[in-house]
């Protein structure tokens, strides 16, 4: 899974719907996906195919019902003020040069999601959280006029803080400044060669932003790999700059995809690691009192057993002088035994829960 992120109205629905070469994903001027949407990457699809649950489990087939459908199912996800993040899942075959690249095989899957500086949107958080947890690579889309912003100072915080194995595995982070064509570049510079320069300094000025990120500074060897595409999409969804370079990213991605998937499974194996240490230091403070409570109790049934016997040998040894009238006095004197011993239990077994309820849980 390859996440498109970024802030909102940054062109991320646009930048997919280019890449597949089919607008799929509503676009616009407002704040608009609501839902995470990965979009599947097959060969031989005829339609595009899409499936959710948010109420009932839904399918819907063909470019514009799969369009159509989520552009009202993010107004219903948004005016609902829900929470819960929908998945929506799109298989399709793109009608682009992705396809050209051989790369439709069903292993590699876009996905869409809601801006990250959304606040007031409920499901933003939790929609970034899955998809830092689920990702195996990631483009980050910046506009032009945002290299040096807050909101992307706060982006990479937390991939760093949720995703770290993103920032040493090569080629796992691509960056992508956005909608370049709204570059204001003057007519005698472009003359010149003055434009490429405009987007070269933009591609700089991003990167010296990001090296003065406290949190990069753990991954020394990350910006000097790192690609940054200068990239823009006409109102007929056509790709320029360098769109046709990021065509060979996404390829590339797909040639590295089972190396970003083991980086994601270190990752996981670590953080599994870790919670077990965690558990099993704890387990360490519990265990001595367990034991005391075991090893007491223990004690209890010796005594009561001790005791029992004591008794039992006492009533034998009164019953053969006295004959029959012995025998019911020992019966008597047996049953009475019996009673303490079993008084004794419960009283000692009611100590061990109340021990139990009022201290460590059981294990
Ligand atoms: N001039 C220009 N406009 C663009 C470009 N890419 C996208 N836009 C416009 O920017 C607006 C936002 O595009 P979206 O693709 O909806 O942006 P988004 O990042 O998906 O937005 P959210 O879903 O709200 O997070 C739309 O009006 C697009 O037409 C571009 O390269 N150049
Ligand atoms: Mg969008």
């Amino acid at each position: 899974m390859i996440g498109i992120i970024g802030d909102s109205n940054t062109g991320k629905s646009t930048l997919l719907n280019t890449l597949l070469g089919q607008r799929l994903l509503p676009t616009s001027y407002k704040s608009c996906t609501s839902a995470i949407t990965s979009v599947q990457l097959v060969e031989g699809l005829q339609e595009p195919e899409l499936s959710f649950v948010w109420k009932e489990p839904e399918q819907v087939c063909g470019r514009k019902e799969v369009l159509n459908r989520i552009k009202s199912l993010n107004e219903e996800i948004r005016e609902s003020g829900s929470k819960d993040v929908v998945d929506l899942r799109i298989t399709c075959q793109p009608t682009s040069r992705l396809y050209d690249l051989g790369i439709c095989d069903g292993s590699l899957r876009l996905v869409d999601m809601p801006g990250q500086d959304e606040t007031d949107n409920p499901v933003v958080k939790d929609c970034f959280d899955q998809l830092l947890s689920m990702c195996h690579g990631l483009i980050v889309l910046v506009k032009h006029s945002a290299v040096r912003s807050d909101s992307l100072a706060l982006l990479m915080d937390r991939i760093a803080q949720e995703a770290p194995h993103l920032f040493t595995t090569p080629g796992a982070l691509t960056f992508v400044i956005s909608q370049v064509d709204a570059v204001r570049i003057d007519e005698s510079d472009d003359e010149t060669g003055g434009g490429e320069r405009v987007l070269r300094d933009l591609k700089k000025e991003l990167l010296q932003y990001l090296a003065n990120r406290d949190c990069l500074m753990l991954f020394p060897g990350f910006l000097s790999d790192v690609k940054v595409f200068c990239v823009s999409v006409d109102q007929k969804m056509v790709g320029a700059h360098e769109f046709g370079s990021l065509v060979e990213a996404v390829g590339e991605l797909h040639s590295i995809i089972h190396d970003l998937k083991r980086s994601r499974q270190e990752k996981l194996c670590r953080e599994i690691y870790d919670i077990f240490n965690d558990r099993l230091e704890g387990l360490g403070k519990v265990y001595p009192s367990r034991a005391a409570e075991v090893l007491e109790q223990e004690r209890h049934e010796q005594v009561v057993k001790q005791a029992s016997l004591a008794v039992a040998a006492a009533s034998f040894l009164v019953t053969i002088p006295l004959g029959g009238w012995g025998l019911a006095v020992g019966c008597a004197v047996r049953c009475a035994a019996a009673g303490t011993a079993l008084g004794v239990g419960v009283v000692a077994s009611v100590n061990a829960a109340e021990t139990t309820t009022s201290g460590e849980p059981r294990r």
